[in-house]
């Protein structure tokens, strides 16, 4: 019998890219057994080492064998795939909005994204926003509460139980801790139990052991 490779992801630096946080934490909360293999950004060699596993040019990248998926929602599709601990919720109209939900990060929040880069470990208070910022924290605010209500009945996160809309976010609850940003008191009772999930925390685990090198 031919054995599976056991699946490598390729990420940034964990205290810098959000991107590679989404699938890591999703295949880690899947309970998916998987190698890493981590590229420090924003260096002269950096580009070419990414090239060397992803032909996106780009982190994450999740490498079966000889492919190379890339895309961190792809991946996280992987991960809600194969899981050994389902990250979809049962309910397929409740599954259509956490992917929604996910894939609305994806798509946008492009003045948050700018203006409060991930930057875990560091803490800065009264950061300086923009309107369109604003309207972006404003959103994910009311997206986040929209989903605890209608969906959150079986848990604390946005969907009850963890989810791949939590992993989508992860990196938000990140940036939203860094900035001190201001949100609603629903808002912040899901980034305090967001990033106290055993996936966001041994993610931040990684940034700190990294920061120590
Ligand atoms: N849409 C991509 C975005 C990936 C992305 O922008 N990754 C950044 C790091 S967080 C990157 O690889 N930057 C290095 C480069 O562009 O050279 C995804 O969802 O995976």
């Amino acid at each position: 019998m031919v054995e599976t490779p056991i699946p490598v992801l390729v990420i940034g630096d964990k205290n810098l890219s959000s991107w590679s946080m989404r699938p890591w934490v999703a295949l880690h909360a899947a309970g998916i057994a998987f190698d890493e293999v981590r590229i420090k950004l924003r260096t002269e060699t950096s580009k070419a080492e990414i090239l060397r596993h992803s032909p996106a040019g780009k982190v994450p990248a999740l490498k079966l064998g000889a492919v190379a998926i890339g895309e961190s929602i792809a991946i996280c599709e992987w991960a809600a795939e194969n899981a050994k601990t389902p990250i979809l919720p049962q309910d397929p109209v409740a599954r259509a909005v956490c992917r929604a939900a996910g894939a609305e990060m994806h798509a946008g929040f492009g003045a948050l994204r700018n203006e409060c880069p991930m930057d875990m470990l560091a803490r800065f208070a009264n950061h300086p926003i923009s309107d369109q910022c604003l309207g972006d924290i404003t959103r994910i605010d009311a997206l986040w509460n929209d989903c605890r209500r209608q969906w959150g009945q079986g848990g604390p996160y946005l969907f009850g139980a963890w989810s791949l809309a939590d992993a989508m976010f992860a990196p938000v609850v990140s940036r939203f801790i860094t900035y001190d940003l201001r949100v609603s008191p629903a808002a912040r009772a899901y980034l305090e139990v967001a990033s106290h999930h055993p996936s966001y925390m041994a993610w931040a685990e990684g940034a700190r052991a990294e920061a120590a090198i």
